[in-house]
């Protein structure tokens, strides 16, 4: 796989996503490997915790604006299909899943944060849903997500103005469980991650889907409803001019 890698310590496992140069963007080809190493990590008795993180400066700097700028509608609808699909993997998955956030975590990158169990945030992360900058809604489960965390005026403030939360506010007001020092964030998080590790596995999966029913009848239609919402957004051409934009200027 070109742009993840699965490393095993003892038995918690550390995916990074290594495309470090576009700041770890999620295009197609990084959804799809990502979805087949949570395949692999699932069927991995050695793993009984997963840690997500990024490459370089970035978690996730969001799904690949140039991917994403040449999308009809039908493409538009592929894309959500495979995104959804990814991420539900991590929800579902019964280890529990811990997002290590290194730096930029914006769009699909704070939504990738959010369907983790556990966020833990370095002191330079930076968590955006920037989206409706550029003509869209957050369509990997940001709008129904985020609300899981924090209340629904600070949801509807990061939505609807994109502004940037720096991890020390996202610590605050439970965006972020753990605030570390940057140098720290992968040691701390394993310790983390080996604390749950060392638990028996049924009864950590048990745990974790336990919690996730108290929500996820609600969370599923909310998610149902956001994707067709997503998608009229591409019935115009606000969305391309406003991606074009953003290309022109990087
Ligand atoms: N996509 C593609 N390339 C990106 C990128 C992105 N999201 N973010 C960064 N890059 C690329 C830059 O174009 C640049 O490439 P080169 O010019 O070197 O080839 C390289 O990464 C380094 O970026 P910068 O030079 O801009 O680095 P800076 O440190 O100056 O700035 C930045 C870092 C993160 C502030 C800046 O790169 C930035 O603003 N990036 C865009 C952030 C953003 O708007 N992200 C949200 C994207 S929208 C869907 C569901 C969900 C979504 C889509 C569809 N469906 C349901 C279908 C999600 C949408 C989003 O995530």
């Amino acid at each position: 796989m070109g742009n993840i890698r699965v490393e095993i310590r003892e038995n918690v496992g550390i995916l990074t996503i290594t495309r470090p140069k576009q700041l770890n963007a999620l295009n197609r080809e990084v959804l799809r490997e990502l979805g087949q190493a949570l395949d692999r990590v699932k069927e991995d008795d050695r793993i009984r915790c997963l840690i997500i993180t990024g490459e370089g400066k970035a978690f996730v700097a969001g799904a690949d604006i140039s991917e994403m700028a040449g999308m009809d509608k039908a493409q538009a609808h592929e894309f959500a299909v495979l995104g959804h699909t990814v991420f539900k993997k991590i929800e579902t998955l019964p280890a529990p899943v811990i997002a290590a956030v290194n730096g930029y975590a914006l769009g699909g990158g704070c939504e990738l944060a959010l369907c983790c169990d556990i966020i833990i945030a370095s002191e330079n992360a930076v968590f955006a849903q920037p989206e409706v900058g550029i003509g869209i809604i957050p369509g990997f489960g940001g709008t129904q997500r985020l609300g899981l965390r924090i209340g629904i005026g600070r949801v509807k403030r990061m939505v609807l103005t994109g502004e940037r939360i720096k991890a020390p506010e996202a610590y605050a007001i439970g965006l972020a469980d753990g605030l570390v020092q940057p140098e720290k964030l992968i040691e701390d998080t394993v310790a983390l991650a080996k604390t749950i590790a060392a638990h028996p596995k049924n009864a950590v999966a048990a745990a974790k889907k336990a919690v996730q029913s108290s929500y996820s009848k609600r969370l599923n239609e909310g998610l149902k409803h956001e994707t067709s919402v997503f998608e009229r957004c591409f019935s115009t051409d606000e969305p391309k001019q406003a991606m074009r934009s953003f290309l022109k200027k990087n």
